[in-house]
């Protein structure tokens, strides 16, 4: 019997994008909002994608019976795929995974702070693991209670794994996802021409004058 989805879940849910669906296909939930930021990439990825997301918030440590309504609310929502973003001991993907049969996808946070900073921030110290504490936690799960882990932050390549999966059975989603990649791939190429045409030096002088400080993103947007 899947129980009803509960008050508190929906209350906390910060954001339910139906656009385009009526209920949200894939729901990322964070422990905590000091890990929204890394995470809002695959909240934009999947819109990108035109795929429904719910975004929320649930601490497997801090508010263990939250984590529970949550998860057995998830097919009464329509999600079927669940993004979960811990650091430090992330227990979250896990608890989930156990609570639910949706495909569930990891996301180990690193520190919000550099390791070896003076000021380690909300991680109370343990921003010196660099995000392995997480990484272990979330990827070495006991047989029997599969999570797909993702690389330390890697909130674009969890969106991206979601689609793929909610691909498998949405042609027109496929159809994207093959664009995605042929645009990528076009991408390299077309770096790799202007790296021939202007040389090392040449190529770093337009980088740097294109994007003086911005992320180096070189995916293309869908
Ligand atoms: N966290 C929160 N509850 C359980 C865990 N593992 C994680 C959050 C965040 C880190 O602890 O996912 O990455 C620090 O959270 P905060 O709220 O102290 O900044």
């Amino acid at each position: 019997m899947v129980p009803s989805e509960p008050q508190s879940v929906s209350e906390s849910t910060s954001e339910r994008s139906d656009r385009g669906k009526d209920l949200p296909s894939v729901s990322i939930v964070m422990g905590s909002d000091s890990d929204l930021e890394r995470m809002a990439e695959a909240e934009r990825v999947l819109k990108e994608f035109g795929v429904g997301v719910e975004v929320t918030i649930a601490s497997a440590h801090r508010s263990p019976e939250l984590v529970r309504e949550y998860a057995q609310g998830l097919k009464a929502r329509g999600v079927k795929v669940v993004i979960a973003a811990a650091g430090g001991a992330a227990h979250l993907a896990g608890v989930i995974a156990s609570l639910t049969v949706l495909p569930v996808i990891g996301v180990p946070m690193g520190p919000t702070v550099p390791a070896g900073s003076a000021a380690l921030g909300g991680f109370g110290g343990l921003g010196v693991m660099s995000g392995l504490d997480a990484l272990l936690s979330t990827v070495q799960m006991p047989s029997g209670v599969p999570v797909a882990c993702v690389a330390v932050n890697g909130a674009k390549n969890a969106a991206l794994l979601a689609v793929r999966i909610l691909a498998l059975c949405d042609e027109d989603l496929e159809a994207k996802l093959m664009t995605y990649m042929h645009d990528q791939s076009e991408e390299v190429k077309r770096k790799a021409e202007q790296l021939r045409d202007l040389g090392v030096e040449g190529y770093l002088a337009k980088k740097a004058r294109v994007r003086p400080h911005g992320p180096d993103e070189t995916s293309p947007r869908h």
